[in-house]
């Protein structure tokens, strides 16, 4: 379902730029800054919903806002290595996303946790696609592609209805296009 929107997501040219190594500097680190503000925008969502999910769901959920609470000092310290200053201004695709994910808030919990599957399948797959020999991004490539980000994606798909909420599944599909296209605009 969504099969153009899914390669229009994971196949993005920010992410072609990356695998070819030819990714303007400043569009990757404004990806990387807005990117740290959108997880921090996901575990205000996930929490939440792991409150409310299915008792089945739970453990994959909690998993995931450990694992969220790590990245974001991981984002921190990929900042500090390449001296960027972590603001809180969000940029447009941000805001959208974030409005999004308050929305999916207050949506039943199978439909969010289905979101939350696309959202996740969707960096696994882009990552995959950024994927080269001897890439200087491959920490970040690594980050989204391990094996136990990729069970992670499994344990979600498992607890969600893939493909069940066709509206769902096309908006985080186009906030994920606009998000990359956020960090080329300029
Ligand atoms: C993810 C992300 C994946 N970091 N950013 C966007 C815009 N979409 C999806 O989430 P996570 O928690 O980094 O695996």
């Amino acid at each position: 379902m969504h099969d153009s929107l899914w390669t229009a997501a994971t196949q993005h040219r920010f992410l072609d730029a990356v695998r070819e190594g030819s990714i303007d500097a400043a569009a990757f680190d404004r990806w990387l800054v807005q990117d740290a503000l959108f997880v921090t925008d996901l575990l205000t969502f996930q929490a939440r919903l792991l409150a409310r999910a299915p008792r089945a769901a739970q453990n994959v959920l909690a998993g995931g806002c450990v694992a969220l609470v790590a990245e974001l000092d991981w984002f921190d310290v990929k900042a500090d290595e390449r001296g960027l200053d972590m603001v809180d201004e969000a940029l447009p695709a941000t805001l959208s996303y974030r409005e999004l994910l308050a929305r999916l808030d207050t949506a039943p919990a199978d439909e969010a946790l289905t979101a939350l599957w696309a959202i996740e399948k969707v960096y696994l797959l882009a990552w995959t696609h950024a994927t080269s020999d001897g890439s200087p991004f491959a920490e970040f490539v690594e980050h989204w592609t391990v094996p136990g980000f990729a069970a992670y994606v499994d344990g979600l798909e498992q607890r969600a209805e893939p493909h069940a909420h066709a509206d769902r599944e096309r908006e985080v599909l186009e906030h994920e296009i606009a998000f990359w296209d956020m960090a080329l605009e300029q």
